[in-house]
């Protein structure tokens, strides 16, 4: 393989936000002495800043003063490792992904507007062709204009097949052609493209649950997954939009999209704790080469290197 590693993929989506945790991690431990109260605050703001949410910050803030004997002897390294090993732990309760169990795989990709879902049905469609599977693009978003063009030119992209309906037509029937389509032909997944929609929205949300049910009538078990796309860079403010989400649309697994673009990736530990759903892939630029499977471990190294 050539170009960087994942390791180095990841380090680069989180650079801005690594610069805020290790300015003021660094200045502390250069110090070489026990830690004090101040110094203390200034980590707990660093990672207040990174959007890790409260409640991981004061269980990171507990052990550090737990650990601040040990961490005054060993220096930086003790420090950043037991960061480090705080936030692959908040990372890592995410249970094994089944994908592809059945055929086809139906996967609805939701959230609100702009967040990146389009884009990462591209990336996935790709990295899926990669590994020798045919993806059917379906694009239920029928409500903007211009929306299915898109997601027909990443299908084109892609070498993806592609389904749509007439704009403005029922999400629901689109759906349900694009899926008999997909079991007659015998792709292995369906990536179903959504309209954006603000969480706040009832009779949107309730359009998710419907297109859930309809989608089960035609593929049994499907949906098999339901992605939900947050931008890294409203931070916390993702936390809200999830909540109402995992609520109405029964989201199973969250894609954070843009964390190159942000200085608050820390919030990955703050959705994951919050939602209890994990985190399955981010995106770490617009390219169709720019999504990585999560990986805690290297998400952890990534914002502490
Ligand atoms: N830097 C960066 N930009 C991204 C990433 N993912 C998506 N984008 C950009 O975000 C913008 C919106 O992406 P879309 O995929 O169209 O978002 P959407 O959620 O489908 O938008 P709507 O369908 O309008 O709700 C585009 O300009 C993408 O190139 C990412 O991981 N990093
Ligand atoms: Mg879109």
């Amino acid at each position: 393989m050539s170009g960087p590693s994942f390791l180095d993929r990841f380090r680069k989506g989180l650079e801005r936000t690594r610069d805020i945790l290790n300015a003021d991690v660094m200045d502390l431990a250069r110090g070489q002495r026990p830690l004090e109260p101040k110094d203390l605050d200034a980590v707990e703001e660093a990672l207040i800043a990174a959007d890790l949410g409260m409640p991981a910050v004061q269980e990171a803030m507990d052990v550090l003063r737990r650990r601040s004997g040990q961490i005054w002897t060993e220096g930086p390294e003790a420090m950043r490792a037991v960061l480090k090993e705080e936030i692959r732990k908040s990372l890592a309760a995410a249970p094994e992904a089944r994908s592809f169990a059945t055929r086809p795989w139906v996967v609805f990709v939701v959230g609100v507007n702009g967040v990146g879902k389009t884009t990462t049905i591209a990336k996935l469609a790709q990295t899926w062709k990669a590994e020798g599977r045919t993806t059917l693009l379906c694009a239920a978003d029928t409500f903007r204009a211009a929306a299915a063009e898109q997601l027909e030119i990443w299908a084109r992209r892609t070498g993806s097949p592609f389904h749509r309906g007439a704009e403005g037509a029922d999400p629901s029937a689109v759906l349900t052609d694009g899926l008999r389509a997909a079991r007659s032909r015998g792709y292995d997944a369906v990536l179903v493209d959504t309209a954006g929609r603000l969480h706040t929205k009832g009779n949107l949300m309730n359009e998710l649950a419907k297109m859930a049910r309809v989608a089960g009538r035609e593929v049994p078990g499907a949906p098999h997954e339901t992605l939900l796309v947050l931008d890294a860079t409203v931070g916390s403010n993702g936390l809200v939009q999830g909540r109402e989400f995992a609520r109405a649309a029964g989201v199973t697994g969250l894609v954070l999209a843009k964390l190159d673009g942000t200085a608050k990736g820390g919030v990955a530990v703050a959705v994951v704790r919050e939602l209890g759903v994990p985190i399955r892939y981010v995106g770490v630029g617009e390219a169709l080469g720019d999504l990585l499977p999560f990986d805690a471990e290297a998400f952890a190294e990534g914002l502490l290197g």
